[in-house]
């Protein structure tokens, strides 16, 4: 290991070992690392085509896969290893690690998601490749000026990407644009612009490094480099337009986590990745298929959201444009190869172009849309349409052209078929199922919280890593007080390191035996960050009014991000900064309560503030979160929930025991009655003083002095269009965190209900999902499964 890192270090960097820099030995031990997958890859490819077995394509606009190189180290094995040689040169391990960029190609959940998918997919052996785009910017660099949030754009591609490989030979046409003319039936369509989308592979290594998928990343690049004509004219300008233009693209990843932009560019973005995926999926199975019509049986191509579901129209496009299969027969097949996940009810993240736009962007995929439209009109004359008002319906559409639609949770799918597609469900009422989202435990224990996983791997030997339901056996543990007090240690060990974190970074001092609340996520109304700045507020107010009582002390730890044009979001920024100011400067409350923020939330930080938190913050108002996947990654790592019955939140609390989940707040059903009510939210304001205080406070400037109407907008918003329905469940709210500090003050009951939570969370692994995925979408089967069996 250290002859090959030196070997990277002088032929691939072009340096010795004395003028290193941290980046050098990174891309070093990187590339070394590589190497050693390119193995698996090669023979997990070499054992696919042998085996020719269905393939699986997962189509996603965004993958937030993070850093790979603990992901790499730990997957292949090579921990000792690693951390000796680099120690042997010399070198700290620590610091070549965090010098890696968070690939952060995703907004929040939908892209960690496919993240974590990709995972379990080559921890199963399943065939896949990941789709995507290789944006050249990530998602945004958040930083707080005076508690305002500052985007700047993130630059992980300024330096070398160690993991993948261009694929110069995997390049296709894109078109856009121009003119469709039928001839004899046949539709010829003459794109009026041209971008060639470029293959880059990151490897994908499971668990125990056994097998090898790939993500293809695209990226958008002119079909002619630049205009010499422009160029000789000294148009330097012009000449370079066309190239610009073209490596729009895919150069920057949309920020708005839930309301749809509809912006031309967006739509260009997912027809380019959507597109080139297909073209690449099928030249592989033309490679060695001759029936088109067989494509079925070797194709599952999963939609992550309706991004990708031009992909439904593209199909149908090539079938009879290229293929010269009728209409009629094209579509049912498409619908075969295709399958669409829902992550969302928000009516405002539900996907439409204008027809207008569609026809000029993608004319002859607007008139496949019509055929489509036709085609299930006459089937289904009742049917809700996909062109509606003028637009393109993508969730429709989306629907109508996939065999199977999910929701990612129980609630959300029963939500799915009651409210969104209810007229599509009761035509289609076999085609909506639930996947219940799951975790890579991998990444979410194994790799983020090393104190945990020895004291697990000690107590039940290591196969839990790639069969998590092996966790039910430290339920046994709840008694043993050795145990526990082992489990103490490992949360406090974390504490301790996030707190001295913090104190580095923030300069503000925690107390390792507070309760650290957390809560990550990205900033929205739904999913109430305000509420928990409201009830800490409250908390501070009870704790000056009676300093001497006997207080459970608290850390509130935020982390997020909020879309640049959200503006009610930044506002929550805002003033959560303002308060943490006022309150970690107040003496009364000095050693009882303290609000952290630290800025740039990504996966990075998660992989610091999950394994050291006491409770989880899961929130939102019920019905409004599909499932949540941090609600998982907390309980795996041993904190209690506090939570509404929202999401996997449901199916987290049956898992763990209501015993073990602090649980408030109103059901999704009376969420929806509620709103019927005239001036619900003035209502309950006035029926709690402690709720009435705070807004009062807030409203007159205690936390914005030399601004005093800074927060008149958020305050009046509460009182009179409070959709999210913040001051109903206040109450609720602030008294389920007393229950939670009481129970905090009991220290061996709380670990042991925290222990029974990480014991508890076998189910929620992703490789469950994706079990699900494969048995009841996909039709795909594991090959070294069917190895393993073959050879018993
Ligand atoms: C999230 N959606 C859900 N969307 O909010 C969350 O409940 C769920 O657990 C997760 O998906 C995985 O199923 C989400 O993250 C986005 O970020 C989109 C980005 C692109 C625009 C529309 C929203």
């Amino acid at each position: 290991m250290k002859t090959d890192i030196l070997n990277r270090l002088k032929y691939s960097l072009g340096k010795d070992a004395e003028n290193a820099s941290t980046y050098d030995w990174r891309i070093a031990v990187s590339l070394v690392l590589r190497d050693q997958m390119v193995e698996t890859w090669f023979q997990s490819t070499k054992e696919t085509y042998e085996a020719s077995p269905k393939r699986v394509y997962y189509l996603s606009m965004e993958f937030l896969i993070g850093r790979l190189i603990e992901d790499m180290i730990s997957n292949l094995r090579m921990e000792d290893t690693v951390k000796a040689a680099i120690a042997e040169l010399g070198q700290d391990y620590n610091t070549i690690v965090h010098d890696e960029p968070d690939a952060a190609l995703g907004n929040g959940g939908l892209g960690r998601l496919a993240a974590c998918f990709m995972d379990s997919l080559a921890t199963l052996g399943i065939p896949a490749f990941g789709y995507g785009i290789r944006y050249e910017h990530g998602l945004f660099e958040q930083s707080f000026a005076q508690g305002q949030q500052v985007e700047k754009p993130e630059t992980w591609l300024t330096q070398r990407h160690a993991w993948e490989f261009e694929r110069p030979e995997a390049r296709y046409r894109i078109g856009f644009g121009g003119h469709v003319e039928h001839h004899e039936g046949k539709a010829h369509w003459h794109p009026g612009e041209v971008v060639m989308a470029t293959a880059h592979d990151t490897p994908v290594v499971g668990w125990k490094g056994e097998w090898g998928n790939t993500l293809r990343l695209w990226s958008a690049e002119p079909a002619k480099e630049f205009d010499l004509e422009s160029f000789n004219r000294g148009d330097y300008l012009a000449a370079g337009r066309s190239e610009a233009l073209a490596r729009t693209i895919s150069r920057v990843l949309y920020p708005d986590d839930t309301t749809e932009s509809g912006k031309e560019l967006r739509l260009k973005q997912e027809y380019f990745f959507t597109a080139a995926s297909l073209m690449d999926l099928l030249r592989r199975y033309l490679k060695d298929h001759d029936d088109i019509r067989a494509l079925p049986d070797y194709v599952a191509i999963q939609l992550n959201d309706t991004h990708p579901a031009i992909a439904g129209p593209e199909l149908v496009r090539i079938l009879v444009d290229e293929h010269a299969i009728p209409m009629d027969e094209a579509i049912p097949l498409a619908r075969k190869c295709l399958a669409y996940t829902n992550h969302t009810l928000l009516p405002e993240a539900l996907e439409r172009w204008s027809e207008h736009l569609m026809g000029r962007i993608l004319p002859r995929h607007l008139e496949i849309i019509r055929a489509i439209e036709h085609a299930h009109q006459t089937e289904f004359p009742d049917s809700p349409r996909i062109l509606e008002h003028g637009d393109v319906r993508m969730g429709e559409l989306a629907f109508i052209m996939t065999h199977k639609v999910n929701g990612v949770s129980a609630l959300h799918t029963e939500l799915v078929k009651e409210t969104v597609f209810a007229d599509l469900h009761r035509i289609h009422p076999t085609r909506i199922i639930n996947q219940t989202n799951g975790i890579t435990p991998r990444r979410w224990l194994y790799g983020c919280n090393p104190s945990l996983r020895h004291l697990i791997t000690d107590t039940i030997g290591e196969d839990w890593v790639a069969d998590l339901e092996q966790l039910t056996a430290l339920k046994s543990k709840r008694d043993d007080a050795a145990f526990i007090e082992a489990f103490t240690a490992s949360k406090r060990e974390n504490k301790v390191n996030l707190s001295n974190w913090i104190s580095e970074t923030m300069g503000v001092t925690l107390d390792p035996d507070a309760m650290f609340d957390v809560q990550i996520k990205r900033i929205h109304e739904y999913k109430r960050q305000l509420m928990n700045l409201l009830e800490t507020v409250a908390l501070w107010n009870d704790m000056r009014d009676n300093p001497n009582a006997d207080w459970t002390p608290r850390v509130k730890i935020f982390g997020g991000k909020a879309a640049p044009g959200y503006f009610v979001a930044k506002d929550i920024i805002r003033l959560i900064n303002d308060v943490a100011h006022v309150i970690n400067t107040d003496p009364v409350t000095d050693d009882k309560l303290k609000i952290v923020y630290p800025p740039n939330y990504n996966v990075t930080m998660a992989e610091r503030l999950i394994p050291a938190a006491d409770l989880s913050e899961q929130i939102s108002t019920a019905g409004k979160e599909a499932s949540g996947t941090g609600n998982m990654k907390f309980a795996l790592n041993g904190a209690l929930t506090i939570g509404t019955l929202d999401g996997a939140n449901v199916e987290i609390r049956d898992h763990v025991g209501s015993e073990n989940f602090f649980l408030f707040g109103l059901t999704a059903q009376e969420v929806m009655e509620r709103r019927t009510h005239h001036g619900y939210s003035r209502a309950a304001i006035e029926a709690s003083p402690r709720l009435q205080r705070v807004l009062g406070q807030i409203a007159e400037g205690r936390f914005a002095p030399h601004d005093p109407s800074r927060y008149h907008g958020l305050v009046g918003m509460l009182y009179d269009h409070d959709y999210f329905l913040v001051t109903c469940d206040f109450d609720s709210y602030f008294d389920t965190q007393r229950r939670a500090d009481t129970a905090y003050r009991n220290p061996a009951n709380w670990a042991a209900m925290a222990l029974v939570n990480t014991a508890s969370m076998g189910w929620f692994s992703s490789d469950r999902t994706i079990k699900g995925y494969a048995r009841d979408i996909w039709g795909a089967k594991s090959v070294t499964q069917a190895k393993l069996e073959k050879s018993a």
